[in-house]
């Protein structure tokens, strides 16, 4: 069966990365009062990240439309495609995944996967691309299906903000009522959970934090199995580097990549964020 591969711009893959693999994009937007930008198409990271220092108001996001979806979805099925899966940042941020959902009801002829990746970022990148790569191979949906749950076991991701009033705004951040006051002065380091961001621990520091991720990257990374890593950044490309540089020199069978918050998930994460992600290969 012909499957194509969707994912949506928050995975920020690497134009590179999308062409070969043949992996179609749908953009989420962010929206400075009345002008919307499509990110990775009208509006790229380091684009996005010299319009907030001047502009007066902060940006909101929004999802693509069912729409959208339609056209995209009818458009791989006129290229003879008979399957697609469409694999999306976690349903519990955002309705993309349920945008793609019903769009799949609405066109005929097309068998339509949606993926709920319960994460977002270069996390969601590499779904997309096992997906691809497995598609390319002539996999059948199933089979690549069963390949995204199986990653999913081993798939770590955890990130930090130098701002939590970002996430707080957007009505992003889960469980952290309790101690929300505290929280602001300091650097917590949050995850997903259940498909929605939690804090993980509270620590004080950038530098603790940035620690702790890496011890919690170490646990998984002693144990000798490949590994694909991805650093990603929030406009911090010099420290992300960095950070590859120490990790991979300790590391040699982890393949490491610099990813970044794009657009979209920076409106809510803000400038500053850093996380890392990691999966068994
Ligand atoms: C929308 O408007 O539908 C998009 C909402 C996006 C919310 C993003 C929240 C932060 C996600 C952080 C991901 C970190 C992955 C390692």
């Amino acid at each position: 069966m012909k499957t194509a591969i969707v994912t949506d711009s928050t995975a920020y893959l690497p134009k590179e990365v999308r062409e070969r693999l043949g992996i179609r994009l749908i953009p989420l937007s962010v929206i400075f009062g009345n002008e919307t930008y499509r990110e990775e198409i009208d509006m790229t990271a380091e684009q996005f990240f010299a319009k907030i220092k001047q502009h007066p108001t902060l940006p909101t996001t929004s999802q693509p439309s069912v729409g959208e979806f339609v056209d995209l979805f009818t458009a791989i099925r006129e290229e003879g495609y008979e399957a697609v899966i469409s694999i999306h940042l976690s349903s519990g941020i955002s309705g993309t995944y349920q945008g793609a959902v019903a769009a799949g009801t609405m066109v005929e002829g097309l068998r339509v996967y949606a993926y709920d990746s319960e994460i977002s970022c270069m996390a969601q990148g590499f779904y997309a691309i096992e997906a691809a790569e497995m598609a390319q191979a002539g996999k059948t949906p199933d089979e690549i299906l069963a390949r995204l749950d199986e990653m999913k076991r081993t798939l770590r991701a955890y990130f930090m903000v130098d701002d939590l009033s970002h996430l707080q705004r957007g009505g992003r951040l889960t469980g952290a009522q309790a101690f929300i006051g505290g929280l602001l002065q300091i650097k917590p380091l949050l995850r997903f959970e259940n498909k929605v961001i939690v804090p993980f621990e509270k620590i004080r520091t950038r530098k603790k934090a940035v620690k702790r991720i890496e011890e919690l990257f170490v646990e998984d990374a002693d144990k000798g199995v490949p590994l694909k890593a991805a650093i990603i950044h929030a406009n911090q490309p010099d420290e992300a580097n960095r950070w590859r540089d120490e990790l991979a020199a300790r590391y040699p069978h982890v393949e490491f990549w610099i990813s970044y918050f794009g657009p979209v998930i920076a409106t809510h994460v803000g400038e500053g964020a850093l996380g890392l992600t990691w999966y068994e290969r």
